[in-house]
């Protein structure tokens, strides 16, 4: 049994472009889904209802240059505060940094024979800025930032273009930050498609009888791009770590009836096991060939598709983790909690965030196990933390010991899940610095270690100050975790 975590565990943060940039009509980069989703107001004690993304809130949107109700057009500014907000991170004592590249700013037509220089000259700068202080930089090649040009001409990832399209895109980012990134993401949560398709995979709801058929099959061309890229990435430099990613949605049973059980294995294979194992294993498993034969899916594939899923798998498996579900096979009269992307049952053992993600550091061990049983792959945890409404004080603290426990019950976890014997070997905190919400939208569910004097509607000094999370952060990775 060991106090701290293995030498060269990589500790950090993790943000998106689309939330933390701005800039979003700046440097030649063009329009995405997250620059046309709207703020609302919403209420916190009901269950977040899904933003609507079709034709006409993208024709609505695009007609509106005005910024305030768009807060992820101007994010917390990263774009111009990235040498700032990076130092804060090495005061921390980061050792590595997950940031995302836009695919609008490096191919604002989507099509075009070159990548946008200015864009690329940008984000040498901001990995320069990373190694400058020994912070590796991880990569997330598509983070929930579609291009809206790519749903215009094409139609989004049901058509087998986008594979072209990205591989190439992946291709000018492999050999531009040869030796300088190693460890890249292919596709933010992959996950999340079948719940937001025309977020993640820019195909719009738009009453098709196959709509289902069609998220598949959007997902299916980007598990053969994320192979071609994996393949091509290990070509250029042998280096090059490359990990899937899904949101992981751990789930219970409601009872131990048996019928719940199986109704949390089928969730589970559903939310999560399903993406992972074309992914790590290589192939489409018994359980979604039977869901697709059932819902009457059909895949269109070429046919070296199935070979190529099997030949370049993901070198590590990384995972977000913010709480854990329940599943029932009677859930109609059961007490629901607000939650966005799923609405989720009530776990009367867990306590829930102000935004009713329902809080639980041993499922997080659980989940460990889980995975490196099924999968025998490194892992990372490439996002993790709580959205809180903090309080920035007059003497400008921000003391948030709500966040501080959070963060340490779940890496007391992950240091029991290491003893138990699982590879893991990185942890990024989501949101290290206060962004914008992806779900909401929202200025104000702030996850940081580090405060942005920004509200929902942009107003504020942007000035950044130091949680009192920052300060218990910067000592955990100064012990190695050996002080939790
Ligand atoms: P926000 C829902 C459930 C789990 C992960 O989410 C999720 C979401 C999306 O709402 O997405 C990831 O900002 C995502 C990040 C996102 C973060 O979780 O809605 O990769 O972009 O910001 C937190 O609170």
């Amino acid at each position: 049994m060991t106090n701290t975590f293995p030498e060269d565990f990589l500790w950090g943060g993790a943000i998106a472009a689309c939330q933390a940039e701005g800039a979003w009509n700046e440097g030649g980069k063009s329009l995405t889904i997250p620059d046309i989703m709207k703020y609302e107001v919403i209420d916190r004690s009901k269950p977040t209802k899904q933003k609507i993304i079709n034709r006409e809130t993208i024709e609505a949107a695009r007609n509106d240059e005005d910024p305030t109700y768009y807060p992820k057009r101007r994010g917390i500014d990263f774009y111009r505060t990235y040498k700032e907000d990076i130092a804060l991170f090495y005061e921390m004592g980061f050792s590595v940094f997950r940031l995302s590249i836009s695919w609008a700013r490096v191919f604002p037509n989507g099509d075009d024979a070159e990548p946008n220089e200015e864009a690329l000259h940008y984000y040498d700068q901001v990995i320069e800025e990373c190694l400058k202080y020994g912070i590796e930089p991880l990569v997330t090649i598509s983070h929930f930032d579609m291009p809206i040009v790519l749903i215009d001409k094409f139609g989004g990832w049901y058509n087998r273009k986008l594979v072209d399209l990205y591989v190439n895109y992946a291709e000018v980012l492999f050999k531009r930050y040869k030796g300088k990134v190693k460890y890249w993401i292919t596709f933010n949560e992959i996950n999340m498609s079948i719940k937001a398709g025309p977020k993640t995979l820019g195909i719009l709801n738009e009453g098709q009888a196959n709509y289902e058929e069609m998220l598949f099959q959007g997902l299916h061309h980007q598990y053969v791009a994320a192979a071609l890229s994996t393949k091509l990435a290990h070509e250029i430099d042998p280096d090059n770590q490359i990990g899937c990613m899904v949101a992981y949605f751990t789930t219970y049973a409601h009872t131990c009836a048996p019928e719940d059980v199986l109704a949390m294995q089928e969730d589970d294979q559903l939310r999560n096991l399903m993406y992972l194992d074309i992914q790590a294993k290589g192939y489409y498993s018994l359980f979604a060939k039977k869901y697709m034969r059932d819902n009457h899916i059909e895949l269109k594939m070429e046919k070296n598709d199935l070979e190529l899923l099997k030949t370049y798998t993901a070198d590590f498996i990384g995972f977000s983790y913010y709480m854990s579900m329940v599943s029932s096979a009677n859930a109609e009269n059961l007490e629901l909690t607000a939650a966005n992307v799923t609405n989720v049952l009530k776990n009367p053992h867990l306590e829930a965030s102000d935004w009713g993600w329902q809080i639980d550091p041993k499922g997080l061990r659980y989940t460990l196990n889980h995975l490196y049983d099924r999968y025998e792959k490194p892992l990372f945890i490439l996002e993790n933390g709580i959205g809180a409404l903090d309080k920035l004080n007059d003497d400008g603290t921000v003391h948030d010991e709500y966040r501080i426990a959070y963060l340490a019950e779940h890496f007391k976890q992950m240091r029991e899940a290491i003893n138990d014997g699982v590879d893991l070997f990185g942890y990024t905190m989501w949101g290290p610095i206060d962004i914008i919400s992806s779900g909401t939208s929202e200025m104000k569910k702030r996850y940081g270690f580090i405060y942005v004097d920004q509200d929902d509607l942009g107003n504020g000094t942007k000035k950044r100050y130091r949680k009192d999370s920052f300060y218990w952060f910067k000592d955990v990775i100064a012990t190695n975790g050996g002080k939790l």
